[in-house]
């Protein structure tokens, strides 16, 4: 007869087996702009068993889970080796985030974990939290790691266990195995959230969008995505942040905004994807948005596509913080394609795939948002005067 241990162990290894061999299926997509898949690409069904369960008989006789896992989500993205690569955030049944790499060969399916979760070095202030690494190859030979780490807010009475500090954590690599842990940033908001690093040199200097905010949910007087200059990596202080695109009423990042991975360099200018939040009688809703900067002032938007590139739909839609979209991973290919990695609902990692030329495409050729439905009704009559003569009858 076979014990419960051998019973579910066979059980719950099958199922994992064919989870992660899975092929993934394009789903055809009326707008053009990307494809979607059918499934998503890492879960936290993805993480490897030994992660949770503990394999010796003796000791779990009932082979039951013994550190769970809770979500796969906001995961940074590069081309290594010829692989892609995610370092995803994982989070445990306790809340708590960490880090790990998952890869793949086709960038659309069959992500595995490495065998071990990274290991972050931790500074003199120990981090209570670390999520949403955006990684980026930068021209120094380094490939940066900029994440939040997010700490107690020393100043909250014994009576408030939720006030939180976020700040930018940094770590770099060149193989992914071992991470040097510089200081966290140094800028002049009370906090940070959504912090990316520019892949080149800005007048000789480090280039960083930020998202300056007063508080840890609310942005208060800061917000917007931000950009400022650093002299080093190892202990980078920006003096002076500019705001490059402002959250704006009525729109999809009334509530806040925040820069996704770093921007792609394209023949036409830095090509941004960002999200941004607006509030609904359901809470926040996120969704995903692209914008295009001038490629000698990067802090200078030249193209704003109004409304949504992405934003989250079917099983999407539902999760841990429902209704919202987020993406800090995409990788531009050589071959022009470009594959854009985005979280739903803080819970699940998905792909969409499209090329640098449909993305400029879609970004010159977007109306902006004329911030009145009287504009948005003349945008229309214009498309649709244009459109007249391939319908000669009506
Ligand atoms: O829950 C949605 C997202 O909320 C935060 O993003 P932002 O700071 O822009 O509001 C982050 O905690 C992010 O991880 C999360 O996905």
């Amino acid at each position: 007869m076979n014990s419960i241990y051998e019973t579910r162990r066979r059980r719950i290894e099958g199922e994992y087996q064919t989870l992660i061999e899975r092929p993934n299926v394009p789903v055809f997509q009326t707008h053009g702009w990307y494809t979607r898949y059918e499934h998503p690409v890492l879960t936290a069904d993805h993480v490897p068993l030994t992660w949770r369960f503990d394999f010796n008989p003796s000791t779990n006789p009932f082979f039951m889970e013994r550190l769970g896992v809770n979500a796969a989500f906001n995961a940074g993205a590069i081309e290594h080796d010829g692989k892609i690569q995610m370092v995803a955030r994982v989070e445990g049944v306790d809340r708590k985030s960490f880090f790990a790499i998952a890869e793949s060969e086709t960038g659309i399916d069959g992500f595995r974990f490495w065998d071990t979760p990274i290991v972050l070095p931790e500074t003199d202030d120990p981090d209570t939290n670390v999520y949403d690494m955006r990684l980026v190859k930068h021209e120094d030979g380094f490939i940066y790691g900029l994440f939040c780490t997010e700490r107690r807010d020393p100043a909250a009475p014994p009576s408030d266990q939720s006030a939180a500090i976020a700040q930018c954590g940094i770590v770099r690599t060149k193989d992914f195995i071992s991470w040097e842990r510089l200081p966290d940033l140094v800028t002049k908001s009370p906090q940070q959230r959504n912090v990316v690093l520019h892949p080149t040199f800005v007048n000789g200097k480090y280039a960083f969008y930020t998202r300056p905010q007063d508080g840890f949910i609310d942005t208060g007087s800061g917000g917007g995505i931000g950009f400022g200059l650093a002299a080093t990596m190892d202990g980078a202080v920006i003096d002076h942040e500019v705001i490059v695109d402002d959250r704006i009423y009525h729109t999809i990042k009334e509530s806040k905004n925040g820069l996704g991975p770093a921007p792609i360099r394209t023949k036409d200018g830095w090509l941004h994807l960002a999200h941004g939040a607006r509030n609904t009688a359901s809470g926040l809703r996120y969704v995903l948005y692209l914008f295009l900067a001038d490629l000698d002032d990067p802090a200078k938007v030249i193209a704003r596509p109004g409304g949504y590139f992405i934003a989250p739909v079917g099983e999407e839609r539902v999760g841990d913080v429902s209704n919202v979209t987020f993406s800090n991973g995409w990788v531009d290919r050589k071959n022009g394609e470009v594959f854009i990695y985005y979280a739903s609902s803080d819970t699940r990692m998905h792909v969409a795939t499209s090329t640098v030329e449909q993305l400029l495409d879609y970004v010159k050729n977007t109306p902006e948002d004329g911030l009145r439905s009287a504009k948005s009704v003349e945008a229309r009559m214009s498309l649709i005067e244009r459109n007249r003569q391939y319908f000669s009858r009506r």
